[in-house]
């Protein structure tokens, strides 16, 4: 499974589900009969149920795994089938589980049990033929995504571009034009999953009603500890926290982004043009670093560029083994060879940064069975994963790695869950997953922020030892700024969305009004061209064909921060919060590993705790480490006139005013 985190529980492949049923069509004789065994006590039956799936996950694991790598209607078929088995499987232990409530039985087995309610955020009816079709729009929904090609031109001269391509022109180009049609390009693919996703969603409302949940979002707030109503009252919260340093960086670049593209093209309606923001989903900013960089005199430890150098000395080495005229078939497979050499040099540095806190080397099968770049010969998820196939040390990452920092941080973050895997591997199955999923997705990145520092960079030479100015310092928090504080209202948003769909707020006819006007609302972003209800715009976000929530990676960009404050405590650290790394202390590793191992088998709010001392999600942690930044912000603008007017508020303006038709 692909990072398959809590609710799923492990998540997989997209989240769909978590493993398969048995063997072949036969009974398995535990549980071939709709009843448990006769007798079988509390603790006995999530002992079985342990062992079932444990038995049955390696397979279905590895239909998801194929069906990621080697996308056409074989591969789909198959991962369709075995998440279908698994599904029924889940939903005859939940059945089982019934008989046993309010009896007595040991707090670990109480947990399981509610776990085991939680085991995955594809909730399916019983109805056999409904589960048939809703594993097979998941499967289809995820293969439109992951081969989805935005075509143009005809005949000979038909050019196809996928998902790749389309991000490097939002990524290079400053051309207003080339970008909208990118932008627009990739959004077209998304179009024809809109019927598949109303479908999809009317039955995993069904599956999560029979659970007794009243309806799919309720089903996802679950999983954490505390109610429904409680958890969403928190993400609130949170957001409140850090919504004003958002609405700082948000008011710099659009003024930057007015001097780039003109007063009119720079904005829309104060909200900042969908297509302008370097990204697909405007969920980080980090591209626009030749339009938004502070100071230009100032180091500007730029990773990216040395990764080019790293792939361009890789390149040459290749051509020195071929000799003095290439053919051009040998100078493609150089390209190609140095691309993989770069990917695994790119992850060996990562994987020093956990072993160096003591955490082990990634097994022998990481390196062989890894997918590190993107295959020519087939279609793919190009979307990062990591994955578990089988509990016992096959841990795996699948991405179309290039030599950039955005890819560089994402190895990182794809490492803190195969550590996480290998960590709690030793917990039974039900318990095999993140304190709560958005630990899951906080691992990795918490290394990104001590390896982000001069410190650790100076350490690598991939700095030299310029002294570190006020100006650098500025230059360092605007970069990690436009990855993280750009990313929260965006990861807030997308459930936001979903939960509105599954309980019926967000009718099906205005998926896509309500999707731009959440949009608005929470990151102040806007599309230059009406998107009307011929459009599916939430499709072309890869967590929602393949139903991942997303509300993990809004709690892990806080979570992040605590636990960096947490572990730099732990090594022993003074000084500002910005400049600590903890590369090679073992004492911060060891505290780390600890919490990695108890998986999900406590209350997330008990392993908390542990690492940072406080058993609440708390954004201070943030604004601390930003406070630099975020004073530099406000005198940039001052005299601005910061914010924006979403359009719900500019329609309700409207509504108001009879003379006026249509918002
Ligand atoms: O999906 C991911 C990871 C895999 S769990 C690459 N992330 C979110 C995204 O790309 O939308 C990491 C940050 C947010
Ligand atoms: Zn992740």
């Amino acid at each position: 499974m692909k990072h398959r985190h809590l609710l799923l529980a492990i998540a997989i492949g997209g989240s769909l589900l978590a493993l398969s049923a048995c063997k072949k069509d036969e009974p398995t004789p535990a549980s071939d009969a709709k009843s448990a065994p006769q007798g079988e006590t509390a603790d006995q039956f999530i002992a079985r149920v342990n062992e079932e799936y444990r038995a049955m996950y390696p397979e279905m694991t590895a239909s998801q795994w194929l069906s990621n790598t080697y996308i056409n209607d074989d591969s789909q078929l198959l991962e369709a089938k075995y998440n279908e088995r698994f599904l029924a499987q889940l939903n005859l232990w939940i059945e089982q589980a019934r008989k046993f409530e309010g009896q007595k039985m040991s707090p670990q087995t109480a947990r399981a049990i509610q776990l085991l309610k939680l085991m995955t955020s594809m909730p399916a009816p019983k109805d056999p033929a409904k589960l048939a079709e809703l594993t097979q729009i998941a499967s289809r929904m995820g293969g439109m995504y992951g081969a989805g090609k935005y075509c143009t031109g005809e005949g000979d001269a038909q050019k196809c571009r996928d998902l790749g391509q389309l991000e490097d022109v939002l990524r290079k180009s400053r051309d207003y034009d080339a970008q909208l049609d990118a932008w627009q390009g990739w959004h077209s693919v998304a179009q024809p999953m809109r019927k598949d996703y109303t479908r999809f969603a009317e039955l995993v409302n069904e599956g999560a009603k029979e659970l007794g949940y009243a309806d799919t979002g309720e089903m996802w707030r679950s999983g954490y500890d505390m109610t429904p109503a409680e958890m969403s009252a928190e993400t609130d919260r949170l957001w409140g926290q850090v919504k004003p340093l958002y609405e700082q960086l948000h008011c710099y670049t659009r003024t930057k982004l007015q001097a780039t593209y003109g007063a009119d093209k720079g904005q829309v309606n104060g909200m900042l043009p969908a297509h302008l923001t370097g990204n697909m989903w405007q969920q980080d900013w980090g591209n626009l670093w030749d339009i938004l960089q502070p100071y230009k005199n100032a180091p500007d430890a730029n990773i990216s560029d040395a990764l080019q150098t790293q792939y361009q000395d890789d390149y040459a080495k290749e051509l020195t083994k071929v000799g003095p005229s290439p053919t051009s078939t040998q100078l493609f497979e150089a390209d190609r060879a140095a691309q993989l050499r770069v990917a695994k040099q790119m992850t060996e540095r990562a994987q020093d940064f956990y072993v160096s806190m003591g955490m082990p080397r990634l097994p022998k099968s990481y390196w062989e069975k890894t997918q590190f770049i993107k295959p020519l010969d087939r279609d793919v998820v190009c979307h990062a994963s990591a994955w578990d196939m089988n509990m016992a040390g096959d841990v795996r990452t699948k991405m179309c790695t290039k030599p950039n920092e955005e890819d560089f941080t994402t190895i990182y973050h794809e490492l803190g869950h195969v550590y996480y895997y290998l960590a709690y591997n030793k917990q039974p199955p039900l318990f095999q997953n993140g304190a709560h999923d958005g630990f899951h997705e906080a691992i990795g990145d918490t290394m990104v922020l001590a390896m982000m520092t001069p410190e650790y960079q100076k350490t690598i030479g991939l700095i030299g030892d310029e002294p570190q100015n006020h100006d650098a310092l500025i230059n360092a928090q605007m970069r990690m700024a436009l990855a993280k504080v750009s990313f929260m209202p965006f990861g807030l948003m997308i459930d936001r969305w979903r939960w509105g769909v599954f309980d019926g707020s967000i009718k099906t006819g205005d998926y896509n009004k309500a999707w731009w006007d959440l949009k608005a609302k929470y990151q102040g972003v806007a599309p230059v061209t009406a998107r009307g209800e011929d459009y599916f715009d939430p499709g072309a976000k890869y967590h929602v064909p393949g139903n991942t929530p997303y509300t993990r990676y809004f709690l892990s960009h806080i979570l992040q921060f605590q636990f960096y404050k947490g572990l730099c405590d732990a090594s022993g650290y003074k000084g500002p919060l910005y400049n600590c790394s903890f590369y090679g202390n073992k004492v911060a590793g060891q505290r780390y590993w600890a919490m990695l191992e108890k998986g999900a088998s406590q209350p997330w709010q008990d392993t908390l705790k542990e690492v940072t001392g406080s058993d609440k999600m708390d954004a201070s942690a943030v604004l601390e480490y930003f406070a630099p930044l975020q004073d530099w912000l406000k005198q940039q603008n001052e005299g601005q006139t910061c914010g924006w007017q979403p359009p719900a508020e500019n329609a309700s303006a409207a509504a108001a005013t009879p003379a006026r038709k249509q918002g």
